[in-house]
């Protein structure tokens, strides 16, 4: 069995039983003009896991593993959107209103679909989901249990927020996460350290951590 040389002990997984997660690439969190930029967030600050994400989704493509993607949104009509959602942090544009990439986090938005170096294939799950879960409010648990997923090697962004809440999703149902160093990012980088440092720590309480160079060493 592959095993990746990561914290706090390696991660050992089946390919043919783990999926690559990538978890909200979309513009409008890495890109000027989006849901990101609205909070007040340097957007740029995110596009350094651009490369080492495209070459994680490129070997594992190679390797014939299953991949995942997902995206933060919601319907045109803000129907699955909580008011408490909507009203938080006093942005400069809400959820909803038009923007230079189309309706701020609004499916089927330019701004809302993933960015064009990460690019899901026709035949990828793309999962959209309207919080920051990637379990809530999806179908990605019934998904994963169909291809008979027990292990997911999560990507994306950003650290502490869709992919730690997806990361303790994913924990408490079970699944062995490993979460690639290099391919999540944070508009904060106190909140990169600490978001990493949390999911290795007390044995792996969440999960591992590794470099994406130490998982493309063993596929
Ligand atoms: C945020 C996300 N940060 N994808 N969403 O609101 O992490």
């Amino acid at each position: 069995m592959p095993q990746v040389d990561a914290a706090p002990y390696p991660f050992t997984f089946q390919p043919e039983q783990t999926a690559l997660l990538v978890i909200d690439m979309q513009r409008d969190f890495v890109e000027p003009g989006g849901f990101g930029e609205t909070l007040g967030n340097d957007v740029t600050l995110l596009q350094k896991v651009i490369p080492p994400l495209a070459r994680v989704l490129a070997a594992t493509r190679t390797a014939g593993m299953t991949v995942i993607h997902t995206r933060e949104g919601h319907l045109p009509d803000l129907s699955d959107c909580p008011p408490a959602k909507l009203n938080r942090g006093e942005p400069s544009m809400r959820i909803g209103d038009p923007g230079p990439k189309g309706r701020i986090l609004i499916r089927g938005e330019y701004g809302h679909d993933i960015v064009d170096d990460l690019k899901p294939l026709d035949d990828e799950l793309v999962i959209d989901k309207p919080g920051k879960g990637s379990f809530y409010g999806t179908d990605l648990g019934e998904e994963l249990t169909k291809r008979g997923i027990t292990s997911l090697v999560v990507t994306g962004v950003t650290t502490e927020v869709c992919v730690h809440t997806t990361v303790r999703e994913a924990n408490d149902r079970g699944y062995e996460c490993l979460v690639l160093s290099d391919c999540v990012g944070s508009y904060f980088a106190e909140f990169q350290q600490a978001g990493l440092a949390m999911i290795s720590a007390q044995g792996g309480i969440f999960g591992w951590v590794a470099s994406s160079e130490k998982f493309l060493e063993v596929i």
